[in-house]
């Protein structure tokens, strides 16, 4: 009996689940690069690249290690569109008797292999994707009975469980969270480390011109590819992030600066992502770097809460809220999505820099993603879908487990609050302090009306205006509301024609 061993191009582990009990002399592993996948959204050429290279390199080596592998490149003249329609001929030509699969991070593919059975007449075994610290079973443990989920007790039950940052029963330091001394702006006179750039070989280069032939149209820039797309590759980078940039990750985790797409930040959710870096490495490599002294707890607690609290959570609330998570819209936001999300042309700095990162490099880092191009879709009222659709498209590290509940919940609160506490609308003098965008631009942040006013200052006021039947009997938006109360209506009353009148040219009539 043999069996056929399929495995996803966001599966790049040798220990992925799927291969656990792989027998070498019997069994053929398939990996299949179609266009269904490469075009179910229109990803960004830079994300199609990274991961048909990663692919092929994962299947050169899985074959250097004596494993029989059918590889399906996206030029093979005769070729299947659909990974089924891979696994049909592949089941066929190699007579397998079943097919094994670790599950696949969306809901969409998982509700697709779930026929396969009938369809392909073979077993179907889906495995549980054992890359995360918490499964399924941990996180429905964690939410039954919980009326509010909140990140921080999750948090905390996983420091818990795993002992990582544990001193015994209590948390290393004395405290949980360090968050607060994590908020600083950046000093004009710092130095910031450059991102160690993989230099595409052959194969990469291969992959890149088939995608600039096949994906000319798609979004993005392609020919500042530098990702690392093998398990060393990424390995080095994890190095260089270690000594590097994880000392200062934490006290400047949320600032922003011009022409700084990286700062402190790590870029490795692209190879976590995909497989070649493990969250349980990253995290005990930040660890033992505290214990040796090389970087100080805020840094390390703050980098290490970002994989083993947010990622876990938010792939937690992705499995637990079903495949209709998505679909509310809590807000009743209806407004296209502005052109300028897909050509970065637009007069505000802040946008300009964060799409034009997110174009170049299929990268923007967390507070770009959340209070600039996040804020601005929240305030302005932008269809969810559209939102979506748009992280899902433009970033290397996208897959919609990790996207949607970010997008959706997170920087929307289209979700009516599933995990957030509030909205996370600012105006713009939050991006003035965490930034030096506003310096730069075009629009005068000290303003709150007319045409020169930072038009994130009068779409914040309005949001809040708008919004109040669904957020006016929120705890936390209490202050928000009395402040509103208190402003003068005429005030008031500019401020909403002026976000009115800007919408309308940016969106198009709503
Ligand atoms: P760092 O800031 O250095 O953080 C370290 C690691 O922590 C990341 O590599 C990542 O693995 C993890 N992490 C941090 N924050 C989150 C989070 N909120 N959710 C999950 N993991 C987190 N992350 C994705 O991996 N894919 C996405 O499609 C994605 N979409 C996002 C959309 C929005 C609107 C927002 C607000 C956040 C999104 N994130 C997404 C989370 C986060 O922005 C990215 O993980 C991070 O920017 C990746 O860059 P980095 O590796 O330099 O991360
Ligand atoms: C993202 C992606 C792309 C662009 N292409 C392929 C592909 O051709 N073959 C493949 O096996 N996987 C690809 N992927 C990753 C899948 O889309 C991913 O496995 C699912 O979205 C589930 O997370």
């Amino acid at each position: 009996m043999s069996a056929l061993r399929l495995v996803l191009g966001d599966q790049l582990d040798r220990q992925i689940s799927s291969l656990s009990d792989i027998d070498p002399a019997a069994d053929t592993v398939l990996m299949a690069e179609v266009e269904d996948e490469a075009t179910y959204v229109r990803h960004h050429k830079q994300k199609i690249a990274f991961v048909f290279a990663a692919m092929r390199h994962f299947a050169r080596d899985l074959e250097e290690a004596g494993i029989s592998v059918r590889y399906q490149r996206l030029d093979d003249r005769k070729r299947a569109s659909s990974l089924k329609e891979a696994v049909r001929i592949a089941l066929s030509a190699t007579g397998a008797s079943c097919l094994v699969v670790t599950e696949p991070g969306e809901w969409r593919l998982l509700q697709d292999m779930q026929d396969w059975e009938d369809d392909l007449g073979v077993s179907v075994e889906i495995r549980e994707d054992d890359r995360f610290f918490a499964s399924h079973a941990h996180f429905e443990r964690h939410a039954k009975g919980r009326k509010t989920l909140r990140m921080e007790y999750f948090y905390r039950e996983m420091r818990k469980s795993t002992g990582i940052l544990m001193d015994g029963n209590e948390p290393a330091g004395g405290e949980w969270n360090y968050d607060k001394e994590n908020r600083e702006s950046l000093p004009d006179d710092i130095d910031l480390p450059s991102l160690p750039q993989s230099r595409p070989d052959e194969m990469t280069r291969a992959v890149i011109d088939l995608v600039e032939a096949r994906f000319s149209d798609h979004f993005g820039d392609l020919h500042g590819f530098a990702w690392p797309v093998t398990r060393r590759g990424a390995l080095a980078a994890l190095d260089r992030f270690i000594t590097e940039r994880l000392p200062s990750f934490g006290t400047y985790q949320d600032a922003m600066a011009g022409g700084e797409p990286f700062v402190f930040h790590a870029v490795l959710s692209p190879l976590i992502n995909i497989g070649l870096l493990r969250p349980q490495e990253v995290c005990e490599r930040a660890e033992q770097a505290y214990k040796d002294g090389d970087a100080p707890l805020n840094a390390v607690e703050g980098f290490i809460r970002q994989i083993l609290g947010w990622r876990e959570f938010i792939r937690g609330i992705y499995w637990l809220k079903g495949p209709n998570y998505g679909s509310e819209n809590a807000l009743d936001a209806r407004r296209p999505l502005p052109d300028f999300y897909w050509t970065g042309e637009t007069d505000l700095a802040c946008l300009g820099e964060a799409i034009g990162a997110t174009k170049a490099h299929a990268y923007a880092h967390h507070i770009q993603r959340l209070m600039v191009t996040g804020n601005f879709a929240l305030l302005a009222g932008i269809d969810p879908r559209a939102v979506q659709e748009w992280y899902l498209i433009v970033y290397a590290d996208a897959y919609e487990w990790v996207e949607l509940p970010n997008v959706h919940g997170m920087a929307l609160f289209a979700d009516g609050g599933v995990f957030a506490s509030k909205p996370y609308a600012a105006s713009g003098s939050y991006i003035d302090r965490m930034s030096d965008y506003c310096g730069g631009c075009r629009f005068d942040v000290k303003q709150k009306t007319g045409p020169e006013a930072c038009p994130f200052n009068y779409l914040y006021w309005d949001f809040i205006a708008r919004n109040e039947s669904h957020l006016a009997g929120n705890r936390r938006m209490a202050m928000i509301y009395k402040s509103l109360e208190r402003m003068d209506p005429d005030k008031v009353q500019t401020m909403r024609k002026d976000a009115a009148a800007f919408l309308d040219e940016v969106c198009g009539t709503n």
